[in-house]
């Protein structure tokens, strides 16, 4: 599948978080069978005002043989927010852990990055090949980590939470990110679809899911702009939709 020509957005949004989507994409569509995935009508683009700022957001999703659904989310508000949201949900016969990514910025500065492979398994850990390809990575070096919110007990030891302060902070970053992916996609062809874990698998994304929806800031960004019954929908149908038996 060819994507679609660049979101008009992206390239108003800072250099880490346009690089970063354009990242995600190239090893999407290097290493998966990528085709479409339908989000709601009215939910793939959105438009909204919070505090007298217009907030935009755009949706690109894809599913796989490997993978129920790859989101790709960019989102901002006036000069002040831009958002770079993303997440790829296994199929529930992979037993594969959950990629997801979440870069919050405004006027030029990167304030929180996020990324990680989070384990769904029951034991909370990951299958034994990520850890060799994790453990071999260069050791990351930044001057601000941020603290894990209470809701945080989904993320791995590999989980990079930083405040990017530099250049090369955010290069860093940037690296870890398309390493993640590209152990991530590797592996996840090189994997079998299991006939016997389906509701371990379940119950590892739900609790994931369950989890990120805890996250109020998210919420308040969102319900500030279209309300709280629409940030609720939008929450739990497109960024942490919980999985259905497959
Ligand atoms: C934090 N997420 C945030 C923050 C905002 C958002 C405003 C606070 C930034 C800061 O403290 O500097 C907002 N994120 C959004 C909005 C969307 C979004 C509005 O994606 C979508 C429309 N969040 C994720 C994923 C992860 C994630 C996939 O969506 C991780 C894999 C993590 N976001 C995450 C974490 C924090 C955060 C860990 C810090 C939370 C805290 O410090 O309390």
């Amino acid at each position: 599948m060819t994507l679609p020509p660049t979101a008009s957005i992206r390239e108003q949004q800072p250099s880490l978080i346009r690089n970063m989507a354009n990242c995600i994409e190239a090893v999407w569509q290097r290493h998966l069978d990528l085709s479409p995935y339908s989000l709601p009508d009215d939910l793939g683009y959105v438009e909204g005002r919070l505090e007298g700022e217009k907030l935009i957001i755009e949706n690109r999703c894809y599913q796989t043989p490997q993978f129920r659904k790859l989101h790709l989310e960019l989102a901002k508000v006036g000069a002040a927010l831009d958002i770079l949201h993303c997440v790829m949900f296994p199929r529930s016969d992979y037993a594969l852990p959950i990629f997801g990514a979440d870069l919050v910025g405004g006027r030029g500065q990167i304030s929180m990055a996020v990324a990680d492979l989070s384990p769904i398994s029951a034991d909370r850990t990951l299958p034994a090949p990520y850890q060799s390809h994790l453990n071999a990575l260069p050791a990351l070096e930044f001057a601000q980590s941020r603290d894990r919110p209470n809701w945080g007990d989904i993320f791995s030891e590999y989980c990079v939470l930083v405040r990017p302060g530099n250049p090369n902070e955010e290069t860093q970053f940037l690296q870890r990110v398309e390493a993640f992916l590209r152990i991530h996609c590797q592996q996840a062809i090189a994997t079998s679809p299991t006939s016997d874990r389906h509701a371990e698998i379940l119950a590892g994304q739900r609790y994931y899911c369950t989890q990120q929806q805890q996250n109020d800031k998210t919420r308040r960004v969102l319900e500030k702009a279209f309300g709280s019954e629409w940030a609720e929908r939008y929450i739990t149908t497109v960024l942490f939709d919980v999985p259905e038996e497959e």
